[in-house]
């Protein structure tokens, strides 16, 4: 695709050049693309424009309150469409897919940015999406207030694990601190983003942690979230956030899988440790991923009690077949 490149320097000019902005965010959406939405429908609002952000269907309480107060009316027409923070036309939501042809802007740091809009912003080396936009609505010159740095901050924060990632760095910081300067609420959003676990999600974590069984001395850890234990729990989608990264916290654990029932198979989740690439185990039973978190989706059509337990077998075989230096036992 053949979209026009521009710095974000050219990105504030055409910014306040252009009205009636509608801003898109991505599919599953996270505190990046939804901080990223809600900081520049913000400050464009300040610049005098009249700017809604896009209805998410995958809303999730946690960022409600970031993205809905500024859903547009009933009937509104765009005149300008921005996405942020979403890689590819795929990672739209089916309601934004009408608007698909018709982005004028993209603001993104994924580098695989397929460039489907007719300008895209795009800077590989920010930890989130926020960082990038909180270098655009510096240029557009509007002060930053407390609302906008809660927006990035959300951003930035949880693109980077909390400032944990290796993504994270002097500037990120940097930045941070100047959204603390705008009076930002660090220490509150820590809590709701970081800390705050419904009742259900604890439920459903310590069950899959107490569930957890070793192989290979305890280099590979398998945990199972079944529908049972679904049901039992009332775990909604946002309480199943990021299971799939208890296994691999457990000292000792190179391989941490994490299989989920779902209604269409088995779907697994494996994490990895520096040793080991996550996507080629994946990639043996039809996958894919990133080196060190990848997944795949295991059908099965027999007895679904059996299910799992056959999924688990292959998933385990993937894993005996891409890792050479393990200690089977068994
Ligand atoms: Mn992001």
């Amino acid at each position: 695709m053949s979209g026009k490149r521009i710095t974000p320097e050219e990105t504030a000019r055409v910014l306040m050049e252009c009205d009636r902005f509608l801003i898109l965010t991505h599919r599953r959406p996270d505190g990046d693309t939804i901080g990223c939405a809600s900081a520049l429908t913000l400050a464009l609002r300040a610049c005098g424009k009249t700017a809604y952000a896009h209805v998410n269907p995958e809303l999730t309480p946690r960022y409600a309150r970031f993205l809905q107060p500024l859903y547009p009316p009933e009937g509104y027409v765009p005149d300008t469409v921005v996405s942020t923070d979403v890689p590819s036309l795929s990672q739209l939501p089916d309601n934004a897919m009408s608007y698909a042809d018709a982005i004028d802007l993209a603001i993104d740091h994924h580098g695989t940015n397929a460039g489907f809009a007719r300008l895209y912003c795009v800077d590989a080396d920010a930890a989130a999406c926020g960082e990038l936009v909180y270098a655009i609505i510096r240029l557009l010159g509007v002060p930053l207030t407390s609302a906008m740095a809660d927006a990035l901050y959300a951003a930035i924060s949880t693109d980077t694990g909390c400032f944990r990632y290796s993504n994270t760095t002097a500037r990120t910081h940097r930045i941070v601190a100047d959204l603390m300067d705008a009076g930002c609420d660090a220490a509150g959003l820590n809590f709701t983003l970081f800390e705050m676990r419904t009742p259900a999600r604890v439920a459903i974590e310590s069950a899959v942690m107490r569930g957890i069984v070793y192989y290979a001395g305890g280099a590979v850890a398998v945990a199972r979230v079944t529908r049972a234990l679904i049901d039992a729990t009332g775990a909604t989608e946002d309480d199943m956030e990021s299971l799939s990264s208890l296994p691999k916290r457990i000292e000792g654990v190179r391989i941490g899988v994490t299989l989920y029932e779902r209604h269409e198979g088995i779907k697994a989740s494996v994490r990895t440790d520096k040793t080991v690439d996550a996507s080629r185990i994946c990639a043996l039973v039809g996958g894919g991923g990133h080196p060190r978190a990848a997944g795949c989706t295991l059908y099965n059509t027999s007895e679904r009690d059996a299910m799992i337990e056959d999924a688990e077998t292959v998933i385990l075989d993937a894993v005996r077949r891409t890792v050479e230096d393990l200690p089977w036992t068994t």
